[in-house]
């Protein structure tokens, strides 16, 4: 034990919390944390010896770099059967402030954040009770046809389990349908926390956690890439959020298809959670310091700056962060939440955060490839 608390020392880590030094010698050691380092780490106060840590790693595995990416969210309905109290995006189809996009529409919203040249869609919906399965194929196809070199990252595994229960058709021919329209990967939301005490207060109407990690099995499985996320700072405690990292740190070891892990920091406001607090920095930090200290088999850890807010996302890539997303131009899910970060930020904008934080910024496509631009054009590199 003596060796192994010298060991973490002589590398130059710190703490006065005890609980840490094995684990920090574990992570000098390049052993795998298990369930109650999670824990322990969650419960510590000592954030700079957390995230000093967590940014050795981050820093072995890509060295000064941070990433960025030039995207844009489309939500191409906001009508949803679900009611999920997590949520102030989801409306009833006759509600107030009910929308659901034209296929016209959500092709015009494409274009309208354009003149950035995006290598990226992101999109995400509601569950629309009536929206045939033919609309997100149509949507897929048509914006790949329109915008060929635009990767599209759509639909979280909620809404595929959702499009295969409606069209009779099993989770694996959902997919593949959707990637033969054009689906190029899918995001990391509706994983919420796995445990289902918690996700039966927060998203009752939601898939299970298993249901879930088996859907994003599938997704692996047939050759697609996905992200992984978790939702926190609302009823979830220590243990759940410990247990959520291993169960996608499982599914990881088996499938190697996710390609980031992003912590989502709840906005209570409009929501039935409203009487809860927002997250704090310290939470913030810790999420995504121990994402990084946990999840071994990850290679991104990402730090959402719509989320977190642009301040804590720039010093989160000190704190095991190596990402910090996209321009996205245009968020509504978060922001009818209450979120008050702007509903953008420039390329330039992104560029001098990084910088400013010491770090190297590379922007990349959504499978981590540079990207190089002229004026009003890029390059990726293969
Ligand atoms: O699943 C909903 C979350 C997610 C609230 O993969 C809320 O790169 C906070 O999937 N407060 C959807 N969060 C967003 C998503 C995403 C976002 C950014 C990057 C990526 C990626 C994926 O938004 C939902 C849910 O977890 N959410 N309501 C709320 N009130």
């Amino acid at each position: 034990m003596d060796t192994a608390i010298s060991t973490a020392h002589r590398h130059g880590f710190q703490t006065d919390d005890p609980r840490l030094q094995p684990i920090a010698d574990k992570v000098f050691a390049r052993e795998r944390l298990n369930f109650e380092d999670a824990v322990s780490l969650y419960r510590s106060a000592d954030i700079l010896a957390i995230g000093w840590l967590a940014n050795q790693v981050r820093e072995r595995l890509h060295g000064n770099v941070a990433y960025f990416n030039v995207n844009r969210h489309i939500n191409p309905t906001n009508v949803c059967v679900a009611a999920c109290r997590l949520c102030a995006f989801g409306r009833k189809k006759d509600a107030p402030g009910a929308y659901t996009m034209a296929l016209e529409e959500a092709y015009q919203t494409a274009a309208s954040g354009y003149s950035e040249a995006v290598t990226e869609f992101h999109i995400v919906g509601g569950l629309h009770p009536d929206l045939p399965f033919q609309y997100y194929l149509d949507l897929i196809a048509g914006l790949k046809e329109r915008f060929p070199q635009v990767h599209i990252k759509a639909l979280t595994m909620v809404e595929i389990a959702f499009l295969a229960r409606r069209g009779k058709l099993t989770i694996e021919e959902t997919l593949r349908q959707l990637k033969g329209a054009g689906l190029d990967s899918l995001p990391g939301g509706g994983a919420e926390i796995f445990n289902e005490r918690v996700r039966r207060v927060i998203c009752d109407h939601k898939i299970d956690g298993d249901q879930w990690l088996e859907t994003a099995r599938t997704a692996h499985k047939i050759g697609l890439k996905s992200n992984a996320t978790m939702l926190y700072g609302h009823i979830e405690n220590e243990e759940d959020r410990a247990d959520h990292l291993l169960r996608l740190r499982n599914l990881q070891d088996e499938t190697h298809g996710f390609q980031t892990y992003i912590p989502l920091a709840f906005h209570p406001a409009n929501t039935p959670l409203q009487h809860l607090f927002t997250t704090t920095g310290m939470l913030d930090l810790k999420q995504i310091a121990i994402g990084r200290l946990v999840l071994d088999n990850f290679s991104h850890i990402k730090a959402y700056w719509q989320m977190m807010s642009p301040k804590i996302a720039q010093i989160a890539l000190r704190f095991g962060a190596d990402d910090i997303d996209g321009t996205v131009i245009e968020e509504k899910i978060y922001h009818d939440a209450g979120a008050t970060t702007p509903q953008g930020l420039r390329r330039r904008e992104l560029v001098r955060l990084i910088t400013e934080a010491g770090r190297e910024p590379v922007e990349r496509d959504t499978m981590y490839r540079p990207v190089t631009r002229t004026e009003t054009s890029f390059t990726i590199s293969v």
